[in-house]
């Protein structure tokens, strides 16, 4: 109960932050995007990651709260990005299920875009397939009507879970996200990973998704996912998640 009340206190007092992780396109090399990642800058308990609060977070509902804050510094810092340095990044924010059971969900978010100016094709919700099972119909119509405020969609996490090849048809996503796990399964030849994924991306890539590999770590896993003409990369590899200074940095070595 206690981490409750510090929660709440947290939002108030600016002691979440949040970290950039590159995206690196595989045909161009440059950065287009970024997933924003939240730390909690705890006073007592020191740098907390996602792992030590968000199922608590979710389980009381004040993730709602989080990330409705993370909503909101992420629009302006693409608003920023635009005006200083004319950089137009994509960044997304990942999205808990708690908020598809929402009925206001939209407007709030309607909200918080005319609230910050943002170009919203420069903002990305990610969702997990977690959020699919629920009432399908209903995820179905907020998701829709997300895109139909130009907001970028993705699926997180796919390989983890029942990862349905039907969620792709059946949900409007603009972008799928292979999961670490899978990735690093990638270069086993025990397991048929390396078909399996390339035959997934192919598959993905034929449904006219774009398609990120996340937790790229090796020359191997890279080289392979570039044969099978897997659009992004997102992991160690490239870069760790960076604060606001040492992203744009990075997106300026790359240019
Ligand atoms: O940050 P790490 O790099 O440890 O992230 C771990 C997980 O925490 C992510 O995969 C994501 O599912 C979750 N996470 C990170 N930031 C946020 C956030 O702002 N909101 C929600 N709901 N989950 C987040
Ligand atoms: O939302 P999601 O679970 O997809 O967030 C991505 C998570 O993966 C974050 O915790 C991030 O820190 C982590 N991550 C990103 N790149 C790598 C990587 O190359 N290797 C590993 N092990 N983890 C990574
Ligand atoms: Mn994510
Ligand atoms: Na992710």
């Amino acid at each position: 109960f206690l981490i409750q009340n510090d929660i709440r206190k947290a939002i108030q007092s600016e002691q979440f932050t949040l970290v950039f992780q590159p995206k690196v396109n595989l045909e161009t090399y440059q950065i287009d995007s970024a997933e924003s990642l939240i730390r909690w800058n705890h006073p007592k308990w020191g740098l907390l990651k996602p792992i030590e609060f968000i199922s608590l977070a979710e389980e009381t509902n004040l993730i709602l709260d989080i990330d409705k804050w993370v909503l909101k510094k992420v629009c302006e810092q693409i608003t920023y990005w635009k005006e200083t340095y004319n950089k137009s990044i994509r960044v997304s924010v990942n999205f808990s299920a708690q908020h598809f059971l929402q009925r206001n969900l939209i407007e709030q978010i309607k909200e918080i875009l005319e609230d910050t100016n943002v170009d919203p094709t420069l903002l990305e919700i990610e969702v997990t397939e977690t959020v699919l099972l629920r009432s399908k119909d209903s995820v179905k119509q907020t998701l829709e009507q997300l895109k139909e405020l130009n907001i970028h969609i993705s699926l997180d996490d796919y390989g983890k879970g029942y990862s349905s090849i039907n969620y792709l048809r059946e949900f409007p996503f603009d972008t799928v996200k292979i999961d670490k796990a899978f990735i690093q399964e990638i270069t086993c030849p025990q397991k048929h990973s390396r078909l399996i994924i390339e035959s997934t991306i192919a598959l993905m890539k034929n449904l006219g998704l774009n398609v990120v590999a996340e937790g790229v770590e090796t020359i191997e896993q890279l080289n392979l996912l570039k044969e099978f003409k897997c659009d992004e990369v997102q992991g160690f590899i490239f870069s760790k998640p960076l604060s606001t200074n040492d992203f744009i940095r990075y997106v300026d070595k790359h240019k």
